[in-house]
């Protein structure tokens, strides 16, 4: 019996071969414990050398099937570790991440620049009302000025804005001067569009209150904006054109060189001027002057950035967007 149960124990492929043997041969009702239980049928002077290599045996077996049982699992450990093999040498997958729109980028920048002269950074909501879009801005009911803006309406009487200007309004009846905000924000009009004409794209308008300013700091600030975008000894100038929230009121352009063309030429960005006396009546302030400019970003980036057609910031084409992949 000893050989046979070594034998089996050295062939036990599983830790459930192992623990049925251990029952066989250990168990309550187990080989060797049938062969103590039966000592007594012997004559009394064998019994105490039967018992003897009984348990001689016993304990041999135990000690087998443990180190068999050790032997087993640690095969087992080495198999696992086998199947859960990985080479932290091999190079890793790379997963695709996106990148900021082009026109993000393009407000951040502006929105940076503006916060490193001092300006807070503000936005406004894009479903307006007549009042603010127009009424408070000087834009009288069938003032002329208005069909240049038109744009969508909801049944209860409130508009998609045509301009970030309603956000001067705004927050000149919620904060009291002086103050320098830029609102960076999407407007809308009902355009046909084309390759320069969007019916939703975006401005960024500055505005500036407080005592004694003047023409001259509009001039100035139009200046440090230009030359933070595009280099220190970009121009600027000023036409002189209409606006009714502005007077004076003008258009402004920067003397800009298109790197990849190496053409220079008047890049007309936007309009600007004077706070007209009655936008500052309209929101109850007195003894303040100020001046606002805003812009399409569009426009801007199109030239700044080569693209022919204002409908491929839209169009969600992967290969256009690919070309202009920034930094997150
Ligand atoms: C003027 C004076 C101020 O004191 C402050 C702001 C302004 C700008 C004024 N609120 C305004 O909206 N003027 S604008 O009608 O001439 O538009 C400004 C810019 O928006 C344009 O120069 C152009 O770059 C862009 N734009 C207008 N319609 C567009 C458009 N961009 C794309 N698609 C359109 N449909």
């Amino acid at each position: 019996m000893r050989e046979q149960a070594l034998a089996e124990v050295a062939d036990a492929t599983d830790l459930n071969a192992l623990q049925a043997l251990r029952v066989r041969y250990l168990g309550k009702k187990g080989e060797l414990t049938r062969q103590l239980k039966g000592l007594g049928a012997l004559p009394p002077d064998e019994r105490r050398a039967a018992g003897a290599s009984i348990n001689a045996l016993k304990e041999e077996l135990e000690d087998a099937l443990k180190r068999r049982r050790e032997a087993l699992e640690g095969e087992a450990v080495a198999r696992q570790l086998e199947s859960e093999r990985l080479d932290v040498t091999l190079p890793g997958y790379g997963y695709p991440v996106g990148g900021l729109h082009l026109l993000t980028r393009v407000t951040n920048r502006l929105t940076d620049v503006f916060r490193s002269m001092g300006y807070d950074v503000v936005v406004g909501p894009e479903l307006e009302t007549d009042a603010y879009n127009f009424q408070k801005l000087n834009f009288p009911d069938e003032h002329p000025a208005r069909d240049t803006q038109d744009t969508f309406w909801t049944e209860d009487g409130r508009l998609l804005r045509t301009h970030t200007s309603p956000m001067q309004v705004r927050y000149m009846l919620s904060h009291a001067p002086p103050f320098k905000i830029v609102v960076p924000g999407k407007v809308f009009r009902n355009e046909a569009v084309d390759a320069t004409h969007e019916a939703m794209f975006h401005q960024i308008e500055a505005l500036v209150v407080g005592e004694h300013i003047t023409m001259a700091d509009l001039h100035g600030a139009i200046n440090q904006m230009a030359r933070a975008l595009f280099g220190p000894e970009t121009k600027t100038r000023l036409l002189p054109t209409y606006f009714p929230f502005v007077e004076p009121g003008a258009e402004f352009a920067v003397w800009w060189k298109n790197p990849r063309t190496g053409r220079a030429g008047w890049l007309e960005l936007g309009g600007c001027g004077m706070v007209h006396p009655n936008v500052f009546k309209a929101v109850g302030y007195e003894g303040v002057t100020g001046f606002a400019f805003g812009f399409g970003l569009e426009r801007l980036a199109m030239v700044s950035y080569g693209v022919p057609d204002i409908r491929y910031f839209y169009g969600g084409d992967l290969r256009v967007l690919r070309q202009f992949r920034g930094e997150l």
